[in-house]
């Protein structure tokens, strides 16, 4: 017999019994729930014959006891003690779908790389269908190409892939984006928790964080003040807000995100 327990120790009241009447000791594929008894015999559909059956754990399983049944078939019920003896099993694993890996939040400089992955386990082949966040909670599946939105646009490949690309075109004031990805097998779909791709423009030198290199780039900008300067660096990236100088608005802006080694 097997019972299957998730994180959290057996207490009352019990789970309801599986219903023996719905479900046969021949039956070959037999789901449980936790903390439900099941008997498994043989493991196999007929008495020392048959096909192999399948248990189907279920998802919040974290543990699987395997055990003898004391007082079987009718006889009373004994104590530990005079419980004697030994099995040998073989037990075939194998998981439907699952996410090893959630996707992880980044942040990218204005002009930047990154990628979003998740890492299944589970029957092959699964699918990938990664989604953008269009509007709060409302969901969009992304295509390769270019993703238009207010403060720049992304340019996105392997949207079909476990890992998507993207690359950023932003302008200050750039929001964050949400992405997920689902991914689908012979068993179903599971959806992933969103990630949340974050511009950085205060990350002046695109290497992920917002540190001494930064600062340093953006005190040169600071001195020259106008985005109009020839002497300002092209795009005038040190405009945090966007409105033509660098200045101490900018620096507010930068100084959080200094603050924070990143956005
Ligand atoms: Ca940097
Ligand atoms: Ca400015």
């Amino acid at each position: 017999m097997a019972v299957a327990l998730d994180t959290r120790e057996p207490e009352d009241p019990p789970p309801v019994a599986i219903l023996w009447d719905q479900l046969t000791l021949q039956q070959s594929d037999i789901h449980f729930g936790i903390r439900q008894i099941v008997f498994v015999g043989d493991g196999l559909t007929g008495a020392g014959v048959g096909t192999i059956q399948t248990y189907w754990l279920p998802s919040d399983a974290t543990r699987l006891y395997l055990g003898f049944v004391d007082g079987y078939c009718g006889q009373s019920h004994g104590t530990y003690g005079d419980v004697s003896g030994s099995i040998s099993a073989t037990l075939n694993y194998s998981g439907c779908l699952w996410l090893l890996n959630q996707p992880k939040s980044v942040s990218v400089c204005s002009k930047g790389g990154a990628a979003l992955s998740v890492a299944i386990a589970g029957i092959s082949p699964a699918e990938f269908q990664w989604q953008v966040e269009s509007s709060p909670n409302l969901w969009a599946d992304v295509s390769d190409g270019t993703i238009q939105y207010a403060g720049g646009q992304l340019d996105v490949s392997r949207s079909e892939s476990d890992s998507l690309q993207l690359f950023l075109n932003t302008t200050p004031g750039a929001r964050p984006i949400r992405f997920r990805c689902i991914v689908t097998n012979s068993c179903g779909s599971i959806t992933s928790e969103p990630a949340t791709l974050v511009p950085c423009q205060s990350d002046l030198t695109c290497d992920n964080v917002v540190d001494d290199a930064d600062f340093v780039v953006f005190v040169a900008a600071y001195n020259v003040l106008d985005c109009a300067d020839p002497a300002m660096a092209v795009g005038c990236p040190a405009d945090l807000n966007g409105d033509g100088l660098v200045d101490d608005a900018d620096f507010v802006v930068f100084v959080s995100a200094y603050n924070n080694l990143g956005c």
